[in-house]
């Protein structure tokens, strides 16, 4: 495949700040948004990353680069995965060909990235209470900048958002929220607000209406237009006998624009304009298309959420040989015990796909559930079915059950609910880096009085450890595994496992490893490396994080001096210091040496390029062993 050339562009070639832009009138934004389109297709298809949501926003990005004076004013995206628009407009255009590579940059906004990433996210609904905060700092310094928050619909159903909508309107701050709605979360949008906005799009008398009295209120001081409004918001009711979307933010304390077509960019342009005359909260509600420009990608929009590499004529990702991934794995034995028994709940945030549970939706859909990007009411509402005796199964990342920490300790575990947690991307995630690696379940969960928190050396005993917790009904229990392919083991029939029992996988006498999850079938490899350098090292699968498998450490203990506890998790609060807290408790002076994620985020990377560079491979941990074992002179002369 030819190289993409720059050069050859008519406008792009010039463009590589937003002053370069206000260059350009505005019937040629259109034909940069073309060029935009092509490049950002050529360059993905080459490296993989989000495309669809990226699409959508080329003109409003555009639009907003035009109007609004960045980085001086400050435009705050959401989640971030819809930013490379933004990122080639903001002196990142060579550098968009790097993209979620290691040492490249980053697939969302990042801060020390540039000074157009105003505020970092990765995780959704965040931008709208950044937004305010920033507004806030600005007013305290009399300084005179716009704030702008760009968030999508799908954003719109975390609760943050309504939380920070409330307090803006509250507090009457000078703030846009640009809603950029495309119906779309990754999979189709679950916001019940929707309807209202599907209602009033396709109803002729109520647009007309409302871009009349658009264009009147737009010219109005603010009294008048406020009171115009208010008269024209309750002829709406009235014409239509519902609530209208715009009622509704209206009554939140903000003015309403739209819908707006995010594809038109000279009106978005002449609109924003206007809205950049006008003070006080504001909410634009613009209308794109997710995967906006070739058909492979509207045809698909959840398909073209992120993609590998592809064939940039028709979207079709370049396979891969692949092992069956652990999602897959979980969602189709999940679908296997939920058809025997029928008080299994499945429950996601927004990520049907991504956790597998798109089996369950698919063949028993009464019983399946996606509560939007809502992390936190996922788990509470997971709480009131087990009160009622069901058995919801929670599937959510990782890194987004970090929303919900307080509802696994205050809703589930303190009244000892039967809750399973299913955390997939468990490690180091790879290209999306710091805000989605699952660093920190097992040091958050295991913090947790009852909580049981399994993790599995390959998908056979995923599946019995899934068994197990749909059968445990003393409490909250959890179990994590990595992102992408499972090790390629033949699966049996469900077992049960005994809570708290690890075992022994290979026995050896100078050193033991201890080691959960995904580090088991690395630690085993280790192993065979250490045995060509003469050293005979003891793995122990240790299948429970909590509670610890006391017998087998006694064991453990009373017959090495050397151990080492193996995660993917930070080594702060996770198994390691488990495991150490066990050696103090039971007064046990043994060596041992917790090796993890260290205590610092981690960049993007792929997954073995980072497991590499933290010495988690089989490679790093043979040499981390051969060097802890190397420093236990210095350990005896100490003591
Ligand atoms: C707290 C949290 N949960 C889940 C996700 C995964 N996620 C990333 S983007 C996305 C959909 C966002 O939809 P929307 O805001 O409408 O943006 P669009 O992609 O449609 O432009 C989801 C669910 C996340 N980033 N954060």
């Amino acid at each position: 495949m030819s190289d993409y050339d720059l050069k050859n562009t008519k406008f792009l070639k010039d463009v590589n700040y937003p002053s370069d832009l206000k260059k350009l009138n505005l019937m040629d934004l259109r034909n940069l948004a073309d060029e935009l389109r092509e490049y950002l297709i050529d360059t993905i298809s080459k490296i993989g990353g989000h495309l669809g949501a990226s699409l959508g926003v080329c003109e409003l990005t555009l639009a907003l680069h035009y109007v609004f004076n960045t980085p001086e004013d400050k435009i705050i995206w959401d989640v971030g995965h819809q930013g490379y628009i933004h990122k080639i407009l903001t002196g990142r255009k060579e550098a968009l060909k790097t993209i979620r590579q290691k040492n490249g940059i980053s697939g969302f906004l990042k801060r020390d990235e540039s000074e157009f990433d105003v505020f970092g996210a990765g995780h959704a609904s965040t931008s709208i209470s950044a937004a305010l905060g920033i507004a806030t700092a600005r007013d305290f310094q009399n300084k005179k900048y716009k704030v702008v928050a760009v968030i999508g619909d799908g954003s719109m159903t975390g609760g943050m958002a309504y939380e920070a909508m409330n307090n803006i309107g509250l507090l009457k701050k000078d703030i846009i929220v640009v809603l950029n709605d495309n119906k779309m979360s990754i999979a189709p949008n679950v916001w019940s607000l929707q309807n209202y906005f599907n209602e009033l799009m396709t109803n002729d008398t109520y647009n007309k209406f409302r871009s009349k009295v658009w264009e009147m209120t737009g010219v109005l001081d603010k009294r008048t237009s406020d009171r115009l409004r208010r008269a024209a918001a309750k002829i709406e009711g009235g014409l239509k006998g519902v609530i209208t979307p715009g009622m509704l933010f209206e009554a939140l304390g903000f003015r309403y624009f739209g819908p707006v077509n995010g594809h038109n960019v000279v009106n978005l342009v002449k609109t924003l304009e206007e809205i950049h005359k006008m003070s006080g909260p504001i909410l634009v509600h613009v209308i794109t298309e997710k995967g906006k420009g070739p058909s492979y990608a509207t045809d698909h929009p959840q398909k073209i959420h992120a993609l590998n590499p592809f064939d940039k004529t028709t979207g079709i990702e370049h396979k891969k040989i692949k092992v069956t991934p652990y999602t897959k794995v979980f969602g189709e034995s999940l679908t296997e015990l939920a058809k025997k028994d029928e008080k299994i709940i499945a429950v996601n945030a927004a990520m049907p796909d991504g956790t597998g549970l798109n089996y369950m939706q698919k063949e028993i859909p009464e019983r399946y559930f996606d509560v939007g990007i809502a992390e936190q009411h996922a788990v509470t509402f997971c709480a009131g079915l087990a009160a009622e005796g069901f058995t919801p199964v929670a599937a959510i990342y990782s890194t987004f059950l970090q929303r919900a920490f307080d509802q696994i300790i205050h809703d589930v575990a303190l009244q000892k609910l039967p809750v399973v947690f299913v955390l997939d991307r468990a490690g180091l995630v790879g290209a999306d880096g710091p805000t989605h690696h699952g660093a920190f379940d097992l040091s958050y969960l295991r913090l947790v009085p009852g909580m049981v928190i399994m993790s599995p050396k390959d998908e056979a005993e995923l599946r019995d450890m899934l068994y197990t917790a749909t059968q445990y009904k003393r409490g909250p229990i959890a179990l994590r595994y990595p992102r992408g392919n499972a090790v390629g083991v033949e699966l049996h029939d469900f077992q049960k496992i005994d809570i708290g029992k690890g075992e022994i996988l290979k026995s050896g006498e100078d050193a033991a490893i201890l080691a959960v999850g995904n580090m088991v079938s690395h630690s085993l490899a280790a192993a065979e490396l250490l045995e060509k350098a003469n050293v005979k090292a003891e793995v122990v699968n240790a299948r429970f994080i909590k509670p610890l498998d006391i017998k087998l450490l006694s064991d453990i203990f009373s017959r090495f001096r050397k151990i080492i506890t193996i995660e993917d998790n930070t080594v702060s609060g996770g198994f390691g210091s488990a495991v150490t807290e066990f050696a103090i408790q039971n007064n046990l002076k043994n060596d041992i040496l917790i090796h993890g994620i260290p205590d610092r985020f981690i960049d993007h990377g792929k997954p073995e390029e980072l497991y590499e560079e933290l010495k988690l491979d089989a490679k790093g941990i043979s040499e981390v062993v051969i060097e802890f074992l190397s420093r236990v002179k210095y350990h005896d002369e100490k003591i």
